[in-house]
């Protein structure tokens, strides 16, 4: 692979003490998971900003469970690939910290320790009538029932689904826009930002507080460097920047930092 930085990122990967990777949809995108932006990643002509709020769910449940079913559907058959077999291998080091944007759990099924999910998961749901992460309530007038779950069943056996417990309308216990993130992942994010090498692959780099990471790290002094086959609003900052496929670039620099 001709980038003359690979061996130098390799080097420091090989001798970083605390090493943080941070990833999104590019990632899982060798796994057959579409990514978010780009043509790949429209679904019926929306855009993920149009459907992942609080207002879209109110407005038409049924239209954003039928967006998570056919998602599901999608990353079912899905398999880790290599890249987040690198990952799972590198996450056995002590100071490496995986981070992810990343809904599809296939970080997890790959084996991956020490792994912060800002985004939540589509394999989990969550009460509607919670008022968790500021969202408040989908249509109902009862108290906040705050019950969650894994539900990993493909299709649902019901759109949308509702919650077990008190029988109101169920959500994707996924961070959706305008939401807060769960504090005590974005506090094991930031903390793991505060590396020697800090790695952000496969993502736009434009949706916050995710895209913040890789600034908290070069304010700490970590080395940064970005994988990714399109150039984003970080590739200007980043130390260095791996233009490629990151099933392609890791598995490259998992083998040179190993020789
Ligand atoms: C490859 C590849 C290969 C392809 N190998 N690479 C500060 C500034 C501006 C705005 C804000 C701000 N702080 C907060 C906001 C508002 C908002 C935000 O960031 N908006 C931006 C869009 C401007 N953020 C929020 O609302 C967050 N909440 C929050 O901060 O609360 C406090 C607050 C609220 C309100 C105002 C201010 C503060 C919550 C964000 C939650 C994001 N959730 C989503 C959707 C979840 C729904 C779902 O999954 O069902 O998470 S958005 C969507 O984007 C999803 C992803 O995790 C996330 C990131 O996407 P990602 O992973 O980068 O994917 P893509 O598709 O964008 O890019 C793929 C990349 O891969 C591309 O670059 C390709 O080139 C590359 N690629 N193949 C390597 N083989």
């Amino acid at each position: 692979m001709p980038l003359p930085n690979l061996e130098a990122v390799a080097e420091k990967i090989r001798r970083a003490p605390r090493l943080t990777i941070l990833t999104g949809a590019g990632v899982s995108a060798a796994s057959g998971v579409p990514t978010f932006r780009g043509e790949q990643g429209l679904w019926r002509q929306f855009r993920p900003e149009d459907l992942a709020n609080i207002e879209a769910f109110r407005r038409d449940p049924v239209l954003v469970w039928e967006w998570y079913a056919w998602r599901r559907e999608r990353t079912a058959t899905c398999q880790p690939n290599v890249a987040h077999e690198v990952l799972a291998r590198w996450s056995q080091r002590k100071g490496c910290a995986v981070v992810t944007q990343n809904v599809d759990d296939l970080h997890i099924r790959a084996g991956t320790r020490h792994l912060t999910r800002l985004h939540g998961s589509l394999w989990e749901l969550r009460c509607a009538s919670a008022a968790r992460h500021g969202a408040g309530r989908a249509g109902s007038n009862r108290a906040s029932c705050e019950h969650s779950w894994r539900d990993e069943r493909v299709p649902l056996p019901e759109i949308p689904p509702r919650c077990p417990r008190c029988g109101e309308l169920a959500r994707p216990d996924i961070v959706w826009f305008g939401e807060t993130l769960r504090q005590e992942d974005v506090k094991a994010a930031t903390a793991a930002a505060r590396c020697d090498l800090f790695i952000t692959a496969g993502t736009s780099a434009l949706v916050h507080p995710a895209a913040g990471l890789v600034h908290e790290a070069r304010r700490a002094g970590a080395v940064t460097v970005e994988i990714n086959p399109e150039a984003t609003p970080v590739s200007s900052v980043v130390d260095h920047v791996l233009a490629g496929p990151a099933e392609e670039i890791l598995p490259a620099l998992d083998l040179l930092s190993r020789s």
